[in-house]
């Protein structure tokens, strides 16, 4: 019914007490009492986001009868959820974590979701060891401290006692930890799976998600910086780029590897701490997927979405890993305490649009009026009703794998090589990578209380690199290992390192011009023309919100105030020309302290005309600054002389192309910056 207002509760006069007769104000307050539910016991901070998966061709229709991922003329719609692994709710997004990325395809013959990660491996091999995982890397029982890190005592005590963990520690100590973006970062499906075409014979696929913008990271001051300046960073970001209709999107490629190679690999395709080297079985891409849509309303759907790696659908099928296996019967368990009942799937954000016939009924929250007389298989008054026997053509057949074996609590022989792969991937990093894992590595056992812990790790560590340790533990304060325990095999795998994949767009980053009163409006128009062409975010900030006066006394609108934003929060800085602008800023904090730190990070820093003289003065050193107009670019800062009104024409599409191939580069790893405060 209506109400006039619900501003005041009903009392017994203005001054008394409330009446217990108040139905209304008691109903509005214990809805409110009840607005939680509990968050996900992992992946609890997240965001997420619609949009559609499309095959290229039908190729796969040899390995597999999903049509979603075989029929070229369907568009199947798709919600994806992102998220970090160890914090809560609210927890910042930049923390280094693995990265959750789970799609749900509504697809014509159910829904399938891949439940996957950023990265291609994970922490132990047998889902019985999650929860020991799990309590490891949560905040400590006794204190709950510390929020969302890895950086403590229990994790890294788990860590020193379970080499299984070493492959995925090297992932998490690794740049991939630290995604630029949930829009710039890979997924996996992690486990072998398995494809099954229509003559029922099955083939072992391991699912890949590539970004089309590349795979980028931020470096470990930057993350924990935007911890405190945007602890949002990532989930803004994604909804930020698809209300601007600027679509992420991600390859799907697919490893097939024939039943007859099972046991063709120096590692066991059921264990999920290995990976299949990509330069041994290649991947193919099959097909892409777009997020295009933002949701109504965070609590509705990406809070109520329940995702579980056992929704799968005909040509789809399992493999006996034993961590897949466990997660098999926990997703749905999760939900039923998560969602507080067997009905989630009747949630918008869950619903299947396959139609759904069975006999399953009643319970909490039942949405759906079930009608007829019968509800149990086999009938005769409803015809057989709603499952006859042999009434869809389409129906899921369990792939039918022999398996014989002594019941036994026993993993085979063929999981125990902990550090071959660890080894591989400190073999394919490059120098900065490696330089970043070990800092990555210091940083973490230094919080690390106990001095057997940090000896622990570093003696495990021993055994994936002897070097690895010896750089690791003069930072943590334990001896260096005195010998070589594991000869290093020297073998690597080029894929595995991100910056063996550059890519040349500068789409949707985000470049910050400095800008006070009297800024040449000519030479910034250009430039902030031309990379806007580019598909960049350009933003002007000053001093103060509003409008500054360029030098020619035309106003130009301002997009934020200096004070707001920070360069964490940013790709590259532009500083143009204009004395009077350049001054203004030089005797600003903010803005010197934002040039300073953009150009610590390694990001792209350009300017011009007097604008070079700031860069001069707050101390950027050991580049090559332009000496004349010619457009000079040296180690990620481009600039050029050109004063007020000279960067024009020709001059200023050289100076865009140079600004924007540093974007491009996303950062000048050369670039040597231990000297600049951090
Ligand atoms: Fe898990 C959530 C990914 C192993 C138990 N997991 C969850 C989510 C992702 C993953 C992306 C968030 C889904 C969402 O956005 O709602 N999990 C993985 C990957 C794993 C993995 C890639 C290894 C290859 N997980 C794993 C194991 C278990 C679980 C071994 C338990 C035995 N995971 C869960 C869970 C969660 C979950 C407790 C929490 C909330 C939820 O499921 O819906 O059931």
């Amino acid at each position: 019914m209506r109400i006039g207002q619900d501003d005041d509760s009903l009392s017994a006069g203005e001054r008394g007490p409330t009446l217990l007769e108040d139905f209304h104000a008691r109903e509005k307050i214990t809805h409110f009492d009840h607005e939680r539910i509990p968050e996900r016991v992992v992946h609890a901070r997240g965001a997420g986001a619609y949009g559609y998966f499309e095959p290229y061709d039908d190729s796969l229709r040899e390995y597999t009868c999903a049509e979603f991922l075989t029929d070229p003329s369907t568009r199947t719609p798709v919600f994806v959820r992102f998220s970090t692994v160890a914090g809560s709710r609210g927890s910042a997004d930049t923390v280094r974590d693995v990265r959750g990325f789970a799609t749900k395809f509504y697809t014509r013959q159910g829904n399938y979701d891949l439940v996957g990660n950023n990265m291609p491996v994970f922490f132990i091999h047998d889902g019985i060891k999650f929860p020991d995982f799990v309590h490891a890397v949560k905040p400590e029982p006794h204190n709950e401290i510390p929020q969302a890190q890895s950086a403590h005592d229990t994790l890294w005590d788990f860590v020193g006692l379970q080499p299984e963990t070493l492959h995925m520690m090297m992932w998490l100590m690794s740049d991939r930890a630290l995604p630029r973006s949930y829009r710039m970062m890979q997924g996996f499906g992690v486990h072998t799976f398995r494809l099954v075409n229509a003559a029922g014979r099955g083939t072992f696929v391991k699912f890949h998600w590539k970004p089309v913008l590349g795979t980028h990271s931020l470096v470990w001051d930057e993350t924990q910086k935007i911890a405190g300046k945007d602890p949002d960073f990532n989930r803004r970001d994604l909804w930020d780029a698809i209300e601007a209709g600027q679509y992420p999107e991600w390859e799907l490629g697919v490893q097939l590897i024939p039943e007859s190679d099972e046991f063709a690999f120096d590692f066991d395709l059921l264990d999920a701490t290995k990976i299949v080297p990509e330069e041994r079985v290649p991947v193919r891409p099959v097909g892409r997927l777009v997020l295009d849509r933002n949701p109504e309303n965070f609590f509705a759907e990406t809070e109520q979405v329940a995702f579980h790696t056992a929704n799968i659908v005909p040509g789809i099928d399992f493999t006996n890993d034993p961590l897949l296996q466990a997660r098999n019967f926990s997703y749905l368990d999760t939900q039923l305490i998560r969602l507080g009942g067997p009905n989630f799937s009747q949630l918008p954000v869950n619903r299947p649009v396959a139609p759904v016939h069975h006999n399953q009924r009643d319970g909490y929250h039942q949405s759906t009026i079930n009608t007829g007389k019968t509800s149990y298989t086999k009938n005769a008054l409803s015809g057989g009703c709603p499952v006859a026997d042999g009434a869809f053509p389409e129906v899921f057949e369990h792939y039918q794998e022999k398996v014989e074996g002594a019941k036994i609590r026993r993993r085979a022989e063929s999981f125990k090589d902990y550090y071959s792969q660890a080894t591989l991937f400190w073999n394919s990093m490059s120098d900065v990578e490696r330089e970043h894992m070990v800092s990555a590595f210091r940083f973490e056992l230094g919080k690390c209380v106990d001095m057997g812990v940090r000896a622990r790790v570093v003696e495990q560590l021993n055994h994936v690199d002897h070097e690895l340790a010896t750089r690791v533990a003069p930072g943590v304060g334990v001896p260096a290992p005195a010998e070589e325990v594991r000869p290093n095999h020297g073998a690597s795998s080029p894929a595995l390192s991100q910056l063996n994949a550059p890519t040349a767009t500068i789409a949707t980053r985000k470049v910050a011009v400095l800008v006070a009163d009297g800024v040449d409006g000519t030479g910034l128009a250009g430039v902030v023309d031309g990379l806007r062409e580019r598909g960049a975010i350009v933003e002007l900030l000053a001093p103060a919100d509003g409008s500054v006066r360029d030098s020619a006394g035309t106003e130009v609108p301002v997009d934020r105030a200096l004070n707001t934003m920070a360069s964490v929060l940013y790709d590259a800085v532009l500083v143009p020309c204009g004395p009077s602008s350049v001054e203004t800023l030089a005797a600003d904090g903010y803005a010197v302290h934002f040039v300073l730190e953009a150009f610590k990070h390694a990001k792209a820093v350009a300017a011009f005309g007097s604008g070079v003289d700031l860069l001069r003065r707050i101390g950027v050193r050991e580049v090559r600054f332009a000496e004349d107009t010619n457009v000079e670019s040296d180690l990620g800062v481009v600039t050029t002389t050109a004063a007020a009104g000279d960067l024009t024409g020709e001059l200023s599409a050289r100076f865009v192309e140079a600004f924007a191939d540093g974007i491009a580069a996303h950062r000048a790893w050369a670039r040597r910056t231990d000297g600049v405060p951090a």
